[in-house]
């Protein structure tokens, strides 16, 4: 089965395609674009930028919203997560981190599966781990060379996409619509 993957993003792309082929799916990205509306939540964004593709598009599809919250920082860059990544990126996140010695935060996601017709289907994924000191790894996109997994001593972006899926956000909520798809 052949499955549309909304997003501008390669790295998400590949993480999906990488879990979903273990149950013969096909991932096609398809970078449509849609707005990303300031909300207060990752869920809100999803559901808005399924209900925008659904206009123009009659095929089924996932999209999906991430976001870094960071406990020292109340949270930020949580729904602003890829503006902040565009403005001022990790090491912009390393400076704000100086000011607080708290370095606990939580990556998240939420996948939207979008059928013509119908409302979204959301899968949530969470992935506690902490802020590290200097960036470290070259694999991976975003803020994963500044994220380290919980209970693991290496960077997302000291992993192998395989890896980063078995303890990732994007893994478990993948792995919440891989059992939603093999129903
Ligand atoms: P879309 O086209 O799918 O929206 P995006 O890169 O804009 O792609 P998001 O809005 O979902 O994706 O992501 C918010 C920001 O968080 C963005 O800057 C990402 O690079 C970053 N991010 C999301 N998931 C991440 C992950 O697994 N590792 C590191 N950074 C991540």
């Amino acid at each position: 089965m052949k499955l549309y993957f909304i997003t501008g993003n390669k790295g998400k792309q590949m993480e999906a395609k990488e879990k979903l082929s273990k149950i013969n799916i096909d991932v096609v990205q398809k970078n449509l674009g849609y707005p990303e509306i300031q909300a207060d939540s990752l869920e809100e964004v999803a559901c808005y930028g399924v209900k925008h593709i659904q206009e123009s598009f009659d095929k089924l599809f996932i999209l999906e919203d991430a976001g870094l919250f960071i406990d020292g920082l109340k949270g930020f860059p949580g729904v602003y997560s890829a503006y902040v990544f565009h403005t001022i990126g990790c090491k912009g996140i390393l400076k704000l981190m100086e000011k607080t010695s708290n370095r606990k935060a939580v990556f998240r996601s939420i996948f939207a599966y979008g059928q013509p017709g119908e409302k979204p289907v959301l899968f949530i994924g969470e992935c506690p781990g902490t802020i590290s000191e200097t960036e470290k790894g070259s694999n991976g996109f975003g803020y994963d060379p500044i994220f380290i997994p919980g209970g693991k001593t290496r960077t997302f972006a000291e992993m192998q996409t395989n890896e980063k899926n078995n303890y990732s956000h994007r893994g478990k909520s993948l792995e919440k619509l891989m059992n939603f798809l093999e129903q």
